[in-house]
C-alpha cells in the first residue's frame, strides 16, 4: 500500500511540534518530528507518538450520544449530528428566550486551536467573553502584570537561545521540551548561565549552575530580595532606569527592607544563594526571566508576585534587546473583533457585561473576560444572581480541572441545569454528566490551523488521516452551532475556508488551501516584528506612534497606579499565602506540610490519556512526592498508598518518597489518573479518591483578592500511611 506522508503539527501540549505523519490508507504507521519547523526542530516527544494509538482507539466516542437514561446512569443512545445540533440549536433558542443568553455558559479547557470562534459563537448566543475557563489560574494572572508593568500584550518574551543569563523561575522541562535545544546551545556555545527556582529538584534543575529551592507561594518575596541586592550593589543601568521606568525610588525604599536574610526566613533559601543569584543576573547581562505557573499563577498572592517579577525584569533592563525579554506585538492572544465579535472597546466590568464575579474581582473580569468558575457553579446552584440553565463544555473534564470539585459536581448534577452537552473524546466524569457528548477529532485527524497564543507565525495543520467515525473538531461544530443560530454570522462551507479567511483577517496574507498547506510554516508581520529591538525608542510598541511602553505613563511602571483600580497597592507588596504555617499556624498543627499541586509529567495533559500504554507505562499509579524526613515521621516507605488530607478533603496516591522536594513540602502531579488502561492492566480512578483539587479551597476568601486565583500551589495538608 501506498504511504502518503503529511506534514502537520501536534497540539498535545502548547509547544506545538512540527510533525510528519506517515499513513497507509487511514491508518497511522508512523511519527516523527519536523526538522524544518522553526521552534521544535525536529524534537517530538512520547506523547505526541502515541497519537497513533489515540487514532485507532475504538473506546473513542465516535458518534453523538444522547442520554438514555437517568443523568449520570451510563446509559445512551447513539444519534447522528443533525439531530444533535436540533437538540443544542432548540436548547439554544428556548433557553435564551426565557432566561436571557446569561443563562448559557459554554466552557472551554486550556488553549486549543478554536478559542477565537468559541468566542465568536458566545456572542452569537449573546455573550461575550470567554464563558468559562480556567483562566483564573493558568497563565493570566501572569500576563496581568506583564501588561501593567511592561506594558506588554504577551507573556512569553524570554530569548532563551541569546540571553546570557536565563532564569527559568516556576517552570518545568516538559512545557519547554521544544526550547531546550536552545538553552543547551547557549550554555555550550556561549557559556550563558542558567537559575532554576523551583520548590522541586526538577529535571530543569539538575542542569542549572543555580538552583533556588522556594517554598511555595514566596515567590512575591524572593523577587524583592534580589531587588534588593541588584540596587544595593548598583546593578542595573542608570540611563534605562531614568529615562523608561516610573516609581524606582519608591520601589527602592519599598525593597531596603528585603535583605537576604529577611527573604531568607520567608522563602526558604540559603541568604547567600539569593546574593549570588541577584549578582548573576546583574552581572551578567542580558538576563532573561522565564516564568510560568510556579511563581504567580496558583496563589493567593498570584498578581503581586507577578509584579514583583516583572519589576525585576523591568530593573535588570534595557528590555526588547537580543536576549531580553522581547515584545512582539500582535502575538497576543487572539482578539481580533471581527473574528470574536467583541467590541474592541467593549467593557467585561461593567453590570451589562454579565460576567459573574465580575464585582468581587474586578481584575479577572478586565484581564480573563470570563465568568469566575467556583462562583459560577455556586450560582448553578443558588440560580443566583442570574438563572444558569444550561452548560455546554469544549475540551473541559471540569471536574478535574477547577478547585473545590464537589461543588462542581454539586452544580453538574443539580436540576437547575436543564440541558449539559460536552464535547471531549472520551466519556470523562464530566461527560458522564451530559445530556448529550459529541465526539472530537485530534490533531492528525483535522483541517485546521494552530492557534498558539504567543508566538505569530502561520503553522498550517492539515491532517494526515480521516477522524474515526463522525468526529468532528472544534472549527466545525462552532461553524455548525453557528449556523443554526445565526447563518449570517457564520457564512463559511467548511473549516478549510474558515482558516483561510482568518488569515486573511489577522495577517493580510492572501492563500489557497495548497499555499496554506504546502507553504507550511509562514512569518506574519507580527513574528516578523519580533526580529526588530528597542522598539520603545521608536514608537512601534504604541498605537499613538510616540516613544514609550504600552502603559499609562508610557514607561516600565514600578509604581503602578492602575493596580490600584483593582483593589491592590500600587507597589509589588509581598502578602503571605492565606494559608501557611505562617500565615494560620492553627491550620498548620493538625496540616503541617506545605502542598503544591499540578506540576506537569511528560505523559498526559491534564487529566487526558491515562488510558494510553504508551504515556501510561511512565506512571502507572497517581503518586505525591514527599521528602525522606517527612516519611520517617509518619513511618512511610516509597511506594506505600497514603492518604493527603487537607481542610477541604482526603484524596490518595502512592508515595514517592524523594529529595527532589524538601523536608515539609509535598507536591502532587496534574493528572486525574481518570481512565484504565487495559492493556496495562491498570484501573482509572474516581475523580472523589485521587483528584487534587479536592485539596484546594474554592470561592470565599481562599483566593486571591482581585483575580480570584484558586491556591493550587500553596495551601497546607498532612500525610498519613494508608491501613492495608
Ligand atoms: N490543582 C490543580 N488544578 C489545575 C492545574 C494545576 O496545576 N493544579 N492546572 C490548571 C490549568 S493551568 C489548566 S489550563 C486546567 C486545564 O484543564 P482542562 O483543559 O479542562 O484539562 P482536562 O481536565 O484534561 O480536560 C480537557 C479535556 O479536553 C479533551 N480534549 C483534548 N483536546 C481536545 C480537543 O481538541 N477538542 C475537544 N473537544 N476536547 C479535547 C481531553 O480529552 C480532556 O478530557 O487545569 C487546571 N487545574
Ligand atoms: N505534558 C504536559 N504538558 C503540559 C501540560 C500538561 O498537563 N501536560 N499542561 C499545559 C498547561 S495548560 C500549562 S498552563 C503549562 C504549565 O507549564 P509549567 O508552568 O511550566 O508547568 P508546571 O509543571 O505546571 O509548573 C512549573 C513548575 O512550577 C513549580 N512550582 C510549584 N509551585 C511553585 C511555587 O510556589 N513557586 C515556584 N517558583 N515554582 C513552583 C513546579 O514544581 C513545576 O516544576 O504546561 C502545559 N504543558
Ligand atoms: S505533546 Fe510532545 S510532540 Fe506534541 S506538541 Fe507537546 S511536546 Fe510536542
Ligand atoms: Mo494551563
Amino acid at each position: 500500500m501506498e504511504t502518503k506522508r503529511t506534514r502537520t503539527v501536534c497540539t498535545g501540549c502548547h509547544q506545538r511540534c512540527g510533525a510528519v505523519v506517515y499513513a497507509e490508507g487511514n491508518r497511522i504507521v508512523r511519527i516523527e518530528g519536523d526538522p524544518d519547523s522553526p521552534y521544535s526542530k525536529g524534537a517530538f516527544c512520547g506523547s505526541g507518538i502515541t497519537q497513533r494509538f489515540i487514532h485507532e482507539d475504538a473506546k473513542r466516542v465516535a458518534k453523538p450520544l444522547r442520554r438514555a437514561g437517568a443523568r449520570g446512569e451510563g446509559k445512551w443512545e447513539e444519534i447522528g449530528w443533525d439531530e444533535a445540533l436540533d437538540l443544542l440549536e432548540s436548547n439554544t433558542k428556548r433557553i435564551r428566550e426565557e432566561y436571557g443568553p446569561e443563562a448559557i455558559v459554554v466552557s472551554q479547557g486550556t488553549s486549543r486551536t478554536s478559542n477565537d470562534w468559541g468566542q465568536r459563537l458566545k456572542a452569537t448566543i449573546g455573550n461575550k467573553g470567554w464563558g468559562l475557563s480556567p483562566l483564573h489560574v493558568c497563565l493570566i494572572p501572569n500576563i496581568m502584570p506583564h501588561a501593567l508593568t511592561l506594558g506588554a500584550g504577551q507573556m512569553q518574551g524570554a530569548d532563551v537561545a541569546n540571553a546570557k543569563t536565563i532564569v527559568l523561575w516556576g517552570i518545568s522541562a516538559v512545557s519547554i521540551l521544544s526550547e531546550i535545544k536552545d538553552i543547551q546551545k547557549n550554555r555550550d556555545e556561549n557559556g550563558a548561565k542558567v537559575i532554576v527556582i523551583d520548590p522541586r529538584y526538577s529535571d530543569l534543575a539538575k542542569d542549572a549552575d543555580l538552583f533556588l529551592q522556594i517554598r511555595p507561594g514566596s515567590d512575591g518575596a524572593l523577587a524583592l530580595g534580589l531587588m534588593n541586592v541588584i540596587i544595593r550593589e548598583k546593578l542595573y543601568d542608570v540611563d534605562f532606569i531614568d529615562k523608561w521606568t516610573y516609581g524606582f525610588d519608591e520601589l527602592a525604599e519599598m525593597v531596603s527592607e528585603w535583605t537576604p536574610e529577611k527573604t531568607s526566613q520567608v522563602t526558604w533559601i540559603p541568604a547567600e544563594q539569593i546574593v549570588a543569584a541577584a549578582r548573576m543576573m546583574g552581572g551578567e547581562k542580558p538576563t532573561t526571566l522565564y516564568p510560568m505557573l510556579g511563581p504567580s499563577c496558583m496563589h493567593t498572592n498570584a498578581v503581586q508576585s507577578g509584579r514583583a517579577l516583572t519589576c525585576l525584569t523591568g530593573l535588570l533592563g534595557p528590555v526588547d534587546v537580543p536576549g531580553g525579554f522581547m515584545y512582539i506585538p500582535g502575538a497576543g492572544p487572539a482578539t481580533n473583533p471581527e473574528l470574536t465579535l467583541i467590541p474592541p472597546d467593549w467593557d467585561f466590568n461593567k453590570p451589562e457585561a454579565k460576567l459573574i464575579g465580575s464585582e468581587k474581582f474586578p481584575a479577572f473580569a478586565a484581564f480573563g473576560n470570563a465568568n469566575v468558575p467556583y462562583d459560577t457553579f455556586e450560582a448553578v446552584i443558588t440560580q443566583k444572581p442570574w438563572p444558569i440553565k444550561m452548560m455546554v463544555l469544549v475540551a473541559n473534564d471540569a471536574l478535574n480541572c477547577y478547585e473545590a470539585p464537589q461543588k462542581t459536581a454539586e452544580a453538574l448534577k443539580s436540576p437547575n441545569l436543564e440541558f449539559i452537552a460536552v464535547k471531549d473524546f472520551y466519556l470523562t466524569p464530566t461527560a458522564q454528566l451530559a445530556d448529550l457528548v459529541l465526539p472530537s477529532s485530534d490533531w492528525s485527524e483535522r483541517d485546521t490551523i494552530d492557534e498558539e497564543m504567543f508566538r505569530g507565525r502561520i503553522i498550517s495543520s492539515p491532517r494526515a488521516v480521516d477522524p474515526p467515525g463522525e468526529c468532528w473538531d472544534d472549527w466545525k461544530f462552532y461553524l455548525e452551532w453557528g449556523k443554526r443560530l445565526d447563518p449570517e454570522l457564520w457564512p463559511w462551507a467548511d473549516e478549510r475556508e474558515m482558516v483561510l479567511w482568518r488569515i486573511k483577517l489577522y495577517h493580510g496574507i492572501d492563500l489557497t488551501w495548497d499555499e496554506y498547506v504546502e507553504r507550511a510554516y509562514i512569518d506574519t508581520p507580527a513574528s516578523l516584528s519580533a526580529a526588530e529591538f528597542k522598539k520603545y525608542e521608536t514608537g512601534k510598541l504604541r498605537p499613538d506612534g510616540q516613544p514609550g511602553f504600552m502603559t499609562p505613563s508610557g514607561r516600565i511602571e514600578f509604581f503602578c497606579p492602575t493596580m490600584q483600580a483593582f483593589g491592590y497597592e500600587p507597589l509589588p507588596v509581598y502578602h503571605e499565602p492565606k494559608e501557611s504555617p505562617y500565615s494560620t499556624p492553627e491550620v498548620a498543627k493538625d496540616y503541617p506540610l506545605i502542598l503544591t499541586t499540578g506540576f506537569r509529567l511528560y505523559s498526559f495533559f491534564h487529566s487526558a490519556w491515562t488510558n494510553v500504554p504508551g504515556q501510561r507505562e511512565l506512571y502507572p499509579h497517581p503518586f505525591v512526592v514527599m521528602n525522606p524526613a517527612d516519611a520517617q515521621d509518619a513511618d512511610i516507605v516509597d511506594g506505600d498508598w497514603v492518604e493527603i488530607s487537607s481542610p477541604r478533603g482526603a484524596i490518595m496516591a502512592k508515595a514517592e518518597v524523594s529529595r527532589e522536594v524538601g523536608q515539609g513540602v509535598v507536591a502532587l502531579p496534574r493528572p486525574g489518573w481518570r481512565s484504565g488502561c487495559e492493556e496495562l492492566g491498570l484501573p482509572g480512578y474516581d475523580w472523589q479518591d485521587v483528584c487534587i483539587n479536592n485539596l484546594i479551597p474554592g470561592g470565599g476568601d481562599s483566593t486571591d483578592p482581585g483575580f480570584g486565583t484558586a491556591p493550587m500551589r500553596s495551601t497546607l495538608c498532612a500525610i498519613r500511611k494508608m491501613e492495608g
